[in-house]
């Protein structure tokens, strides 16, 4: 069998299979976009499902990469990922904007279908070698994979927020969820405030000590070993999105789109899967107002809204785009010319040259998010203007906000504030839009999708390179010299 030394384990394969359903082609997304160089220089192997229920796919090599399928029936589909997954863990861990459900039938499947991702990845895996795990679908693969090969370095991304102890401690599986991220020597997290999230709940649940970065966990053999929880802020492949912008035949496009549309003054843009943490109700309703108000007109101004399909079997994605729809049509009968719109809203998904015309085409992106890991539009936006123009709007409760300060930051909630910003875009002077822009694009140029893969490799290596306990050793060193933290003891929680 072929065995690797660095594997990925992720719910996705990187690939989709072609429209003739004979061969692959990449998947477009957010993580197979930030692998991707990753992958291509280390000759690794992914771990993944490859897309369709009860279709069992032998390994096969793909561009550099040997991709080991799991396979999932329509049943681990239905309990494991579109329900714990998508249905318990990502509205819990984005702050509760939709409800939770939480179902046992649900958790056992996350449980199985975690045990076969951690059965594949250890036996794709060669000796002490290296396995990074992404995301919140598989949150009980590290433990379950040292348990099966203690000789591993395991880490672990957590692409999506953490969220407070008060919401998370919802879970009814809350301690189970955190000994099994706890497997892994590294748990990354976009934004401090999500490792310190992190931190707290393992303290209150499992009594654990922290120190700084590094988390004191029992060993099998009656010891301790250190985890690291940190903040790694993933980004993009920042020049691939400047490479692409500089095309003729892109630019070329972005003034067709703008044609399109009418030679508005402005374009405003939104492009997000849609999802109830997006904001996008947020933002239709601000720009509503606007119009109402008289604030903006269609002939001034028109908002480019994609909205990509996703989750479409899930409940709370089916009635969002019921009411998003409702309120695009609303607000076009009331305002649309017959050459101007107000809305436009493409329920759909583009190649990646489309999004950048539409990128370049916008003279302000809007990312109006409740609740966002990172958010990587709001990176790709600005890594495309290479003519330093345009303005990015952005929430603050998206990961981005901690490196963007030079954005319009927004509270999506205050809907006169958002109002504000986003009138105070429409007229932003050059100078201004050159002065913030540039900030943005260095910091995007400065820390890139390589940027953060190595970070988090480098503090994998310190694993991998010493025992654990010399690891330990290391991070207590470059540690601030604060004492342990302790929670106090809550005897709700106790047992
Ligand atoms: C999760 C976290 C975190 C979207 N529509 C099309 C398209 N996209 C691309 C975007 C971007 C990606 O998909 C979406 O990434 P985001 O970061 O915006 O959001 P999530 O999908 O929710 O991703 C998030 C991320 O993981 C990475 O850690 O930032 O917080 O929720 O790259 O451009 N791409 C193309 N056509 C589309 O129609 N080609």
């Amino acid at each position: 069998m072929t065995q690797a030394d660095f594997v990925v384990v992720a719910n996705r394969l990187p690939v989709d299979r072609t429209p003739d359903g004979e061969g692959w082609r990449r998947s477009p997304g957010g993580l197979v976009t930030a692998l991707e160089p990753v992958m291509r220089s280390a000759e690794g192997a992914w771990v993944g499902w490859a897309g369709q229920a009860d279709v069992t796919v032998e390994p096969f090599d793909f561009d550099g990469t040997h991709l080991v399928p799991v396979t999932l029936s329509a049943s681990d589909v239905q309990l494991y990922y579109e329900g714990f997954s998508n249905d318990t863990i990502w509205p819990l861990y984005h702050d509760v904007i939709a409800e939770p459900t939480y179902k046992r039938a649900w958790w056992d499947a996350y449980v199985k279908v975690n045990q076969r991702f951690a059965q594949a990845a250890a036996d794709v895996t060669a000796d002490s070698g290296i396995v990074w795990v992404q995301d919140y679908q598989l949150q009980l693969v590290p433990k379950m994979l040292r348990e099966m090969r203690p000789d591993l370095t395991i880490g672990y991304f957590h692409h999506i927020p953490f969220p407070a102890y008060g919401l998370y401690a919802q879970l009814p599986w809350r301690k189970q969820v955190l000994e099994g991220l706890l497997g892994a020597d590294v748990i990354g997290f976009q934004r401090v405030a999500d490792a310190g999230n992190f931190a707290r709940a393992v303290r209150r649940q499992l009594r654990y000590e922290t120190k700084a970065s590094g988390i004191l966990v029992p060993d099998a053999e009656g010891g301790t070993r250190v985890a690291l929880a940190k903040a790694f802020p993933i980004s993009i492949d920042a020049e691939s999105y400047i490479e692409l912008a500089q095309k003729p035949e892109i630019q070329q496009r972005a003034k067709e789109i703008r044609e399109g549309l009418g030679n508005p003054r402005k374009i405003l843009l939104g492009v997000d899967r849609l999802d109830y943490t997006k904001g996008i109700r947020h933002r239709l309703k601000a720009w509503g107002e606007l119009l109402e108000d008289g604030r903006a007109s269609v002939e001034d101004a028109t908002l480019v809204q994609v909205a990509s399909p996703s989750r479409e079997r899930v409940e709370a994605y089916v009635q969002l785009r019921d009411e998003i729809e409702m309120t695009v049509g609303r607000i076009n009968g009331d305002y649309d010319t017959t050459t101007h719109t107000a809305i436009r809203y493409l329920h759909q998904s583009y190649p990646r040259e489309e999004m950048v015309a539409l990128f370049l085409a916008a003279d302000v992106m809007l990312v109006t998010a409740l609740r966002d890991g990172m958010n990587l539009v709001a990176k790709e936006y600005v890594a495309s203007r290479i003519d330093n123009r345009g303005v990015l709007v952005l929430s603050e409760f998206a990961g981005a906000a901690d490196e963007m300060g030079s954005a319009l930051l927004i509270n999506p909630h205050d809907i006169d504030g958002l109002k504000d910003q986003i009138m105070r875009a429409i007229d932003m002077p050059a100078a201004e839009q050159g002065r913030r822009m540039r900030a943005l694009r260095k910091r995007v140029r400065d820390h890139d999708v390589e940027d953060w893969s190595q970070d988090f490799l480098e503090a994998l290596s310190v694993f991998h390179e010493k025992s654990s306990r010399a690891a330990a050793e290391q991070i207590t060193r470059d540690d601030d010299g604060s004492t342990p933290e302790r929670e106090p003891i809550d005897e709700t929680d106790a047992g």
